[in-house]
This record gives C-alpha cells, structure tokens and sequence, in this order.
C-alpha cells in the first residue's frame, strides 16, 4: 500500500516528498489517507469510489468550483490564512485536479489544514454553536454560485420518494431472512412516509429556493482548530443544488444524537436538544439570507433527513450490503434501526423543538 501511495502522490504538483501514511476511515464511500512529507505541509490524498461516483471527473469540477469560489470571498487575506478557513487542492502534473490509476481509480489530493481535528461527536454546546455558524456560512457564502456551473453528482440523492422506491425495489429483491430481520422497521416506514415527503412537496410548489448544499454536513465533516473554533466543512464531493433543509436536517442528525450512527444498544440514543439549540443559533447567525418559508421547513427536516439515511442504510442492507462500508454482518441494518429509533425520540421533543424555531430571531 505504501509503494502506491508514494506513487500516486508523486503524480500531483508537490515539492516536498512523501515520509508516510495514516488511513482516515471515518468514511463509508471513499478511501482517505492524510500524508505526511518531509516538510511541514501535510495532504490529504482521497482515491474516489469509481462505482457509487460515475461522474468522477464532474465531481472533482465540483469540488473545485466550490473551493475557488470560497477562496474568493476571502481574498483579501494572505494566502496562508485562505488555507486554514478553504478546503485548497492540488493540482496533478498534467494540470487537472485528479490523477487516474491504470486500474482506472481517480485519486485527488487537498492540503491538510493545520491543527485541525474533527470529531465524531460533539463535546459541548460550545462546538454545536460553532458547527451551526460554519453550515450557516457555508450556505451563505455560496449563495451566489451560479448552479449551473454545478453538475448533479447523484440524481435525487435527498429525494425521499426515489429514496423509497428504490427501498422497494429492494425488498422484492432480498432475501427472506433480511425481511424477516427487517419486519419493525418496515412498518415504520409506512407509518411515517407522508409526513416525510412534506420537504418534498414543497420544493415541487417551488416554496423554496435551491441552492447549492454540501449534502454530507456531518459533524465529522467540519474541520475545528485546537481552540475549538469550527473552521470549514470538508468533504465535498457532494456538493450540489439542493435546499438548506439537507445540511441542516443532516447536521442536526449526527450532531444531536447522542450516540454514534450505528451504536447498538438504543438505551443511549436520545435527542440533545440543548445541542440543537446552540447548533440553530449559530447556523441563524451566519445564515442570514433563510427565508420564512425555509424556516417553517427546519423542524420537519430534522425528522425526515434520519429518516433517509435510515431508508438507505436498510435498502443496502437488504441489497446485502453493496453500497456502504460494513464491519459486521448486520451493521446496516442496525444503522437504520439506529436512525428511526433516533427520529421517535425527536418527535417527543418536536413541539418544543418547533417553538424553538418560530421564536429565534
Ligand atoms: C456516506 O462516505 P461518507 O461517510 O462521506 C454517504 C452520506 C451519508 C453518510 C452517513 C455519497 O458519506 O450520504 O450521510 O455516509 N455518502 C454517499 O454516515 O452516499
Ligand atoms: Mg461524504
């Protein structure tokens, strides 16, 4: 593995030598790994999962966009400083922002952003504050970025109706042992589908505007400096038009519940609604173009984003696990009971979470 890195990473423009690599897996799709070089710059050099991402070269345009449209709001800082708030990539000898295998993998690399740490859950209101101001800015700044410059990555990745049919097209498909395995959790899909399409049916009214959303906001995703100020999201290969509903709902998924996306024992799964409190005052705060209409929206979106992740964390269990990373035989299957156990404990707070909403200026 070593020797391929090196390789790899010998192909984009960097002055400095490989040293050594440590694997990054909190992902489920991509395979990550930070490197180290004989100077002080470390990357982050990412191979793209050429089967979920068919549009690779698209996707890096993406990232790309979205970065130099970043990097252009601060441009009145030196360069140095634009490199501790942006995600900055790196360019690969034959000028493009990827490098292609001869397996055919593409591979990008980003300069690793010093003194950042991310985590996997929040330690106090203090980063759920500042996790709410970065998505906020993350929107806001790139409220402006034409769309069209923009390529649709995965069609309808946030769509609970295609979310849906293809959860059923699944369930013709698997085998009688994962339905049998998945019987409570098919009832609670049905009972809760209309309420979940209501995010929907409002974009189709065109209630809401698109805009251009990270669509994988979560809270291992936002870079924090020692001093635990949030500094950017990274992770952007899914960057796309969408509704802010997503980066919210998603942030607010993995930033409140209070235990990890595939713990187990649901006795630890609660809703932290002192988190969402300080996560929703940051993201107002910095996101200051949200219209009424949007606003109105928050509340159901912190229900229906779990709700999808649980529709595809059980697709792909009873698909037998093809799209996600797994470690254990049932651990897609108990991500999903994760996420809906997870959206019954959001609708016991839901009116308080609600007036929370509507009073917050
Ligand atoms: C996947 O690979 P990763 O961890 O960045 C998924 C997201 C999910 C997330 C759940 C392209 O993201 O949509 O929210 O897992 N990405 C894709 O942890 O499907
Ligand atoms: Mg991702």
């Amino acid at each position: 593995m070593e020797n391929q890195l090196k390789s790899i990473f010998s192909q984009f423009k960097i002055k400095a030598n490989f040293n050594s690599y440590q694997e990054l897996n909190s992902g489920h799709i991509n395979d990550t790994f930070l490197i180290t070089t004989d100077h002080k710059t470390q990357y982050v050099l990412q191979k793209i999962n050429g089967s979920v991402f068919t549009k690779t070269k698209e996707l890096i345009k993406n990232k790309v966009c979205v970065s130099n449209h970043l990097q252009n709001k601060f441009k009145n800082l030196p360069q140095a400083k634009i490199q501790q708030k942006v995600l900055c990539f790196v360019e690969a000898k034959d000028a493009a922002f990827y490098y292609k295998d001869v397996a055919g993998n593409y591979w990008n690399t980003s300069i690793f952003i010093k003194d950042s740490t991310t985590y996997l859950k929040a330690k106090n209101n203090l980063i759920a504050f500042e996790a709410g101001k970065v998505t906020g800015e993350f929107l806001e700044l790139t409220s402006d970025l034409e769309l069209s410059k923009i390529t649709t990555i995965l069609e309808d990745f946030h769509t609970v109706s295609v979310r849906y049919a293809q959860y059923k097209k699944a369930l013709t498909l698997a085998s009688k042992e994962r339905i049998n395995q998945s019987k409570k959790l098919i009832s609670f899909i049905e009972a809760h589908l209309n309420e979940m399409l209501i995010l929907e049916t409002a974009i189709q009214q065109q209630k809401i505007p698109f805009r251009l959303t990270h669509n994988d906001t979560k809270i291992s995703n936002i870079l924090f400096s020692k001093q635990d100020k949030a500094l950017c999201l990274i992770d952007t290969d899914t960057v796309m038009k969408g509704v802010l509903h997503f980066d919210y709902g998603d942030a607010i998924r993995t930033l409140c519940n209070t235990a990890n996306e595939d713990e187990t024992d649901v006795r630890k799964i609660e809703f932290n609604t002192d988190f969402f409190e300080s996560y929703t005052k940051g993201f107002f705060e910095k996101c200051t173009s949200i219209s009424t209409n949007e606003r109105d929206l928050l509340p159901i979106s912190i229900k229906i984003l779990p709700f999808l992740m649980g529709l595809r964390f059980l697709t792909d269990f009873l698909n037998n696990d093809v799209y996600f990373k797994t470690k254990h035989k049932n651990h897609n299957l108990d991500r999903a009971i994760n996420q809906f156990t997870f959206i019954n404990k959001i609708t016991q707070k839901f009116s308080r979470i609600e007036t929370f909403i509507k009073t917050l200026k």
